[in-house]
């Protein structure tokens, strides 16, 4: 996902030029909004963390960009691509690096499994949204 923060502030043409100078492939693509009870459903996982309520208002009060990428590897090579949750140690020309305002407004989501990401995959597209 290309977070509200990057969506508000224009980002979505560099953040997806980055992604496809790194090697990733789209196969699906979509601008959403995530109303708060979609929010909590994506990061149920965070339900117990401190951070939770923000995280889901922030997540839900604009749009945002969804996408299934593809690359070998591509858990890995993404979150090598957006760098660190927090921006301030984020690895320099990481995504996050570049664009991210704070540890909770970092840009991006990244999948950390490839399990997680046909969860999330499912969660954002229907079948015929997403090119095989
Ligand atoms: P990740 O996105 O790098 O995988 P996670 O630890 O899974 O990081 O946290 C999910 C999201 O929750 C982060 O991307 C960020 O938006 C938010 N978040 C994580 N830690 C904090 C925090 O300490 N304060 C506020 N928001 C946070
Ligand atoms: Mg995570």
């Amino acid at each position: 996902m290309i977070k509200p923060d990057a969506v508000e502030r224009g980002l979505v043409g560099n953040i997806l030029s980055d992604i496809s100078d790194s090697g990733f492939k789209i196969k699906a693509l979509k601008l959403t909004k995530l109303s708060i009870e979609e929010a909590k459903t994506f990061y149920s996982i965070h339900s117990e963390r401190p951070f939770f309520d923000e995280l889901t208002k922030y997540m839900s009060r604009s749009p945002i960009v969804a996408a299934v990428l593809e690359k070998s590897n591509a858990v890995l090579e993404f979150r090598n691509l957006i760098g660190d949750t927090d921006p301030a140690t984020a690895k320099k020309g990481t995504i996050r690096n570049k664009y991210a305002i704070s540890k909770g407004e970092n840009s991006v989501h990244g999948s950390d499994s490839d399990e997680n990401a046909l969860i999330e995959a499912k969660f954002h597209f229907s079948g015929r949204e997403i090119l095989l």
